[in-house]
């Protein structure tokens, strides 16, 4: 059985809409920041986060690692991206960017305490709304010219990108970047991702096509 662990509205929503595609059976561990700390968990990921998927007995931490792990162990699915191809290149670099410098812009946004004392919190989320908005700005201008993250088609990297650019709404940015927009709600008509939301909040009853099976239960 594969489980993937998950934080609703959190970053590992885009392996929830690759194991979606991939139509083979699969649970969802619901974390708490409690659940994170038990051993149970840091035996899967000993960083306490998620994304972090455990199927049999491989153990697989990180979003872009779950994400390839999942397109390489299935070559033959709609998920599948060739080895040596351009789509191939253009997956790490996305899901790469996504990684290190997309997820990592919102975060001090969302939660300046972890960064800076109470009193530099304000101008902390100044500056850093300017580098969050550099980072928006330069996605939304890939997105006015390409449909997809890669190639022509709809691919893992599309299920990863949206799973932290819906954040921008939560920053509320969303109406400042119309590509982004036209973006999330393209993929919100999707019936994996309307799978993959309905899971995040344990509204399983008019799943559509889904291979979840159930929750985790620790
Ligand atoms: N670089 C990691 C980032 C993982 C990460 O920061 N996950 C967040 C959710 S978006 C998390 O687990 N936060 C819970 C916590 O810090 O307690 C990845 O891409 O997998």
């Amino acid at each position: 059985m594969q489980t993937l662990y998950i934080i609703p509205g959190a970053c590992a929503f885009g392996s929830m809409v690759a194991l979606e595609w991939l139509h083979k059976p699969y649970q969802i561990g619901l974390t708490t920041p409690e659940i994170r700390k038990t051993p149970e968990f840091l035996a899967i990921n000993p960083l306490g986060k998620v994304g972090a998927l455990k199927d049999g007995d491989t153990l697989v931490y990180e979003n872009l690692a779950i994400l390839m792990y999942l397109v390489d162990k299935n070559p033959d699915s709609e998920i599948a991206i060739p080895v040596n191809s351009t789509s191939r290149i253009e997956a790490y670099k996305w899901l790469s960017y996504f990684s290190s410098t997309l997820h990592v812009a919102f975060s001090p946004l969302f939660y300046p305490e972890r960064f800076v004392s109470e009193n530099m919190i304000d101008d902390f989320k100044q500056k850093m709304l300017i580098r969050l908005r550099d980072v928006l700005a330069y996605v939304d201008s890939y997105l006015g010219k390409n449909k997809y993250f890669v190639g022509s088609k709809l691919s893992i990297v599309d299920a990863q990108g949206y799973g932290i650019l819906r954040w921008s709404e939560r920053a509320g940015l969303l109406n400042d970047y119309q590509n982004i927009a036209n973006f999330i709600a393209r993929m919100n008509e999707i019936p994996a991702v309307k799978n993959a939301q309905n899971i995040e909040i344990q509204k399983t009853d008019n799943l559509v096509n889904s291979s979840f099976v159930g929750y985790h239960k620790f």
